[in-house]
């Protein structure tokens, strides 16, 4: 079947056709990324679901190998489904993840290289005494699964956690091991939480209270309590109800063995999101090459299913992200790792420029389909900003929803269009509004796609999430946008607030019309541009290596 370009991004990683969503087992070993992740090998909707595997030197550009697990014994015969990698000191990795059994019963097995010294990690074997944990002991079969990477406690024991849902009850269920190979359920879940429903996809790890460095879990290659005493950790889940990643920041507790969320981390559906877009199943690795954590996340499509089948392709991962703890501790930051830099070609500049209420500015000289954008922005007259009403706290995206781009205010909107045609029929707005709330000020980052195309029947929201920032204090504002033809990808604030859209113009089916890339202010208050520096992105090599 053909494949139809169009909107395919062309720096983002993707497999050249097909069905792709969770990443899976990412890890860096022996000085090669492994990237696995969900793959349909037959078409471009979810099923038969595979672990297609590629490999890179340097995140950006990849070779996608032989796929890396099948289904083909009764423990998984049914479906191959998401999984981590943990690196056994002196063996390599070791590969658990959810099999779908012949009975349709949701089972974690085991996986390891067939040779460890394959640079590529080409072939893996099952070994027959899968599965290695079963839902037994009152676990509902249909789910139990998306083991985390293990991790070593000073017992000398391996830990690993699988989510769950006890009617709907959110958990995670903790189990032991002293070979990695022999599990044993703890009679206590490592974290749960009522009414959120089923964690998908859990991800457990530390975090550094100071500074960007990442930190591995396992005391045996970085003693983390020796470097740094001030460590918290990160427990992500992936709510099947709402699709959206959701976190908190707290501590994992050795003597008990429990997570415990900060006291004031909003613990469900209410509470941070790493991405206030379409991303969802995310998972990290700590990179031993760079000493940091990263991040990928499957980002699905936004356009019908028959779309996606006439495409011949669905799904893209995010550009890898550093993560680390925010300086105040609340939450996590977010920044595309350093090396999506070497695709930067054609650059453009633009400084010391001001937006006056209801002006619009064309980045020029720069490819508007596929740029890296980073743009900060002066605010001015604060004290004249809207008045925000408390009860906008709770949904953000509804706020980004009544009061979008076009919505004249005070301080903003302003920010981006992108993906934009000349006469503004199909545009993406990226941007900022700032509301003054008692003696603060509440800051509003929305990706709004409502008008991203003139195709009425895509699924075109208002995203929204609000910036932890003092405004007031730093008078300024700043904006990166990845662009990457049907994607963008947002950081407010510097990796403080991300959103992700899926957008796709009609615009783009015309290969001679022109996309436009626009600052733009909506409010009344003067922005100034300090500094604007786009650049025309160069493709990413991605290519079958089987
Ligand atoms: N996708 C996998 C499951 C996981 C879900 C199946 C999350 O293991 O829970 O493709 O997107």
């Amino acid at each position: 079947s053909k494949v139809d370009n169009r909107y395919k991004p062309v720096y983002h990683f993707r497999p050249p056709k097909n069905w792709m969503n969770d990443p899976n087992a990412p890890m860096y070993f022996n000085g090669i990324y492994h990237f696995l992740y969900q793959y349909n090998p037959r078409g471009a909707v979810w099923g038969n679901i595979v672990w297609a595997h590629a490999v890179s030197v340097d995140l950006v550009n990849w070779k996608i190998v032989e796929p890396a697990i099948y289904p083909t014994k009764s423990f998984d015969i049914n479906g191959c489904w998401s999984g981590s990698a943990t690196i056994l000191p002196g063996k390599g990795p070791a590969v658990l993840y959810t099999g779908v059994d012949s009975r349709n019963r949701q089972v974690q097995n085991i996986v390891f290289p067939m040779n460890v010294s394959d640079p590529y990690l080409r072939r893996w074997y099952k070994p027959d005494y899968n599965p290695v944990m079963r839902p037994v002991d009152g676990i509902n079969a249909t789910s139990f699964r998306d083991p985390t990477t293990g991790w070593k406690a000073s017992d000398g024991k391996w830990r690993t956690i699988v989510g769950s849902k006890v009617d709907r009850m959110g958990t995670v269920i903790l189990y032991r091991s002293d070979d990695f190979i022999h599990w044993k359920k703890a009679s206590r879940p490592l974290h749960s939480v009522m009414n959120t429903g089923m964690w998908e996809c859990p991800d457990l790890f530390p975090v550094l209270c100071r500074g960007k460095r990442g930190v591995d879990h396992n005391r045996h290659t970085t003693p983390v309590n020796h470097i740094d005493r001030c460590v918290k950790h990160v427990l992500k889940v992936s709510l099947d109800d709402t699709r959206y990643d959701y976190y908190t920041v707290g501590k994992y507790h050795e003597d008990s063995d429990e997570y415990v969320p900060n006291l004031n981390s909003i613990d469900n559906a209410n509470g941070l999101r790493y991405d206030y877009g379409s991303f969802y199943a995310s998972k990290s690795f700590y990179d031993d090459k760079k000493q940091r954590r990263i991040l990928w996340s499957w980002v699905n499509e936004t356009d019908l299913i028959s779309d996606d089948i006439a495409k011949g392709w669905a799904g893209v991962q995010t550009i890898p992200r550093s993560v680390w703890l925010a300086k105040n501790g609340r939450q996590v930051v977010q920044w595309p790792v350093e090396e999506i830099e070497s695709l930067r070609g054609k650059k453009t500049e633009m400084k010391g420029l001001k937006l006056k209420q209801g002006s619009r500015l064309e980045v020029k000289g720069v490819k508007a389909t596929q740029t890296d954008v980073e743009v900060v922005f002066k605010v001015s007259g604060l004290e004249r900003a809207e008045p925000f009403d408390p009860s906008w706290f709770s949904d953000p995206e509804k706020l980004c929803a009544h009061k979008g781009a076009e919505v004249p205010g005070k301080v903003g909107p302003f920010g981006l269009l992108v993906l934009a045609s000349g006469n503004l029929t199909e545009y993406t707005a990226v941007f900022f509004r700032v509301f003054k709330y008692r003696s603060k000020y509440v800051t509003l980052m929305c990706s709004d796609a409502t008008r991203s195309s003139l195709r009425s029947e895509l699924y075109k929201r208002s995203f929204g999430g609000f910036v932890d920032i003092d405004i007031k204090k730093r008078q300024q504002i700043s904006l990166r946008s990845l662009i990457d033809r049907s994607i963008v990808e947002s950081f407010g604030a510097k990796g403080r607030t991300c959103i992700t859209s899926r957008v796709y113009p009609t615009l783009l089916s015309d290969e001679k019309a022109k996309v436009h890339l626009f600052a733009f202010n909506h409010g009344s208050e003067t922005v100034k541009i300090s500094n604007l520096k786009a650049w025309e992105m160069r493709k990413a090599t991605i290519v079958e290596d089987v």
